[in-house]
């Protein structure tokens, strides 16, 4: 048998601006210590307000071994449990989005209100407490319509910090007035931290992404000093003069565009606003708006891109015609879901508005594309051939903050854990 892995002193030694040691993409026992730690303590994003828009509707989320229900109440505000009934056990809400009126049990009727208050169950007595039997809440935060949940007891405080910057660089785009065109689920062969790895470079986008001509820009040039030839200099010049005439001109008309980076807060975030490569208005294979309804009030299509990564699990980006949202849910080891979610204005027609085919383009290869090179990386990291590789200071700064912020994670589970002990 095989000893068990130290993870404590894998931990420990890793190393700075380095991949991960190999058991960290293929271990089970770090994929469970993942769920625990990383997926039970911190704000995970799981969907949009657009996917439960009246009260009553409802969504479920499974993440590791918890499915949560989240509920629209009466009064327009979304509640989170545990999809769990507090009779014997039963899951409540089998489907992945469904209308309720209460929450009734299928195997013996128990019902609980809007509020996880358990009001009938028949049969059980007079001294039956239905006060102590109510559904265990999970907490939930909507930031300008994301939403956001926490599995702990007592959630990352500085979720407020992330809360009242994006609010602020979200609210114009208005996620609220608008509908799902189109969500898909693709399962990656590779682990979550890979997917994430991947999201936080475009190293690899020039060789890989064809259709993604419009984020490039994005993601910086990226060069490393020596490859500054005059040419290449001019065009970083000019790019970033692009960005502080765009930045002047977005903020002048209420738009929040530069930079904000907490990669290494509890809740770390980073966001910034950017013009598109081209002149482009939005992420589609012309560049053109996919949607001719505007989000919000909106009445110019060339307001760049907004994006916005969050530690753990999720990235977003923001036209003016139209949304982009990933959420990362791990599965096993090896197998990683990416539910993408692409919101259009709820006044606009398909068809007539906007066409799916279009809209969904970009970012439908350029998942596939990037699921494949997950895919390679998880095939890799399993061969014994594997030894931790350098990341690019250039090209890669953000997947090194994701691996220290993670490491950095674990390490505080551990040194809790054992004060705790002592
Ligand atoms: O923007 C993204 O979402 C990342 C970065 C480059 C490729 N990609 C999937
Ligand atoms: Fe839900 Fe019995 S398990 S009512
Ligand atoms: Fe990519």
């Amino acid at each position: 048998m095989r000893d068990p892995i130290n993870i404590p002193a894998l931990v420990e030694r890793r190393a700075a601006y380095k991949s991960l040691e190999a058991p960290f993409y293929n271990s089970p026992e770090i994929l469970d210590l993942d769920i625990e730690v990383i997926f039970g303590n911190h704000w995970i994003f799981v969907g949009t307000e657009p996917e439960l828009p009246e009260p009553g509707d409802c969504i479920t989320v499974e993440i590791g071994k918890v499915s949560v229900l989240l509920l629209r109440g009466d009064d327009e505000e979304i509640r989170g449990f545990h999809n769990v009934c507090r009779h014997r056990g039963a899951k409540l809400v089998d489907e992945k989005s469904t209308t309720i009126g209460n929450i009734v049990c299928r195997y013996h009727g128990w019902t609980y209100n809007e509020d996880g208050e358990l009001i009938l169950a028949e049969h059980m007595g007079k001294e039956f407490d239905k006060s102590c039997h109510g559904l265990r809440t999970v907490h939930v935060r909507s930031i300008a319509g994301l939403i956001f949940i926490c599995l702990a007891k007592d959630a990352p405080t500085d979720m407020d910090r992330m809360a009242e910057t994006m609010e602020k660089y979200i609210a114009p785009h208005d996620i609220k007035n608008t509908k799902v065109a189109f969500q898909s689920e693709l399962i990656e062969e590779g682990n979550w931290k890979l997917t994430l790895e991947n999201n936080r470079e475009c190293y690899h986008c020039e060789g890989n992404h064809p259709q993604l001509t419009v984020p490039l820009s994005e993601f910086g040039f990226g060069f490393s000093p020596d490859e500054l030839d005059e040419r290449r200099s001019a065009d970083v010049e000019k790019y970033a003069q692009d960005v502080r005439d765009s930045h002047a001109k977005w903020e002048a008309c209420g738009l929040p565009s530069s930079e904000e980076e907490h990669l290494s807060d509890v809740t770390g975030f980073r966001t910034m606003r950017l013009p598109l490569m081209w002149e482009g208005e939005s992420h589609t294979v012309d560049t053109k708006v996919a949607s001719k309804k505007l989000l919000g009030k909106f009445d110019n299509a060339k307001l760049g891109g907004l994006s916005f990564w969050t530690h753990p699990n999720s990235w977003h980006h923001f036209m003016s015609d139209h949304i982009v949202t990933f959420s990362v849910i791990p599965l096993s080891a090896d197998r990683t879901l990416v539910r993408t979610t692409w919101l259009v204005h709820k006044d606009a027609i398909e068809g007539q508005d906007y066409n799916l085919d279009n809209l969904t383009q970009v970012w439908t290869y350029t998942n596939q594309q990037d699921a494949d090179l997950v895919r390679l990386a998880q095939l890799g990291s399993a061969q014994l051939g594997y030894q931790p590789g350098p990341y690019s200071r250039f090209t890669e700064p953000h997947v090194e903050s994701f691996a220290a912020w993670y490491i950095g994670r674990l390490k505080a589970y551990f040194d809790q854990t054992q004060t705790t002990a002592a």
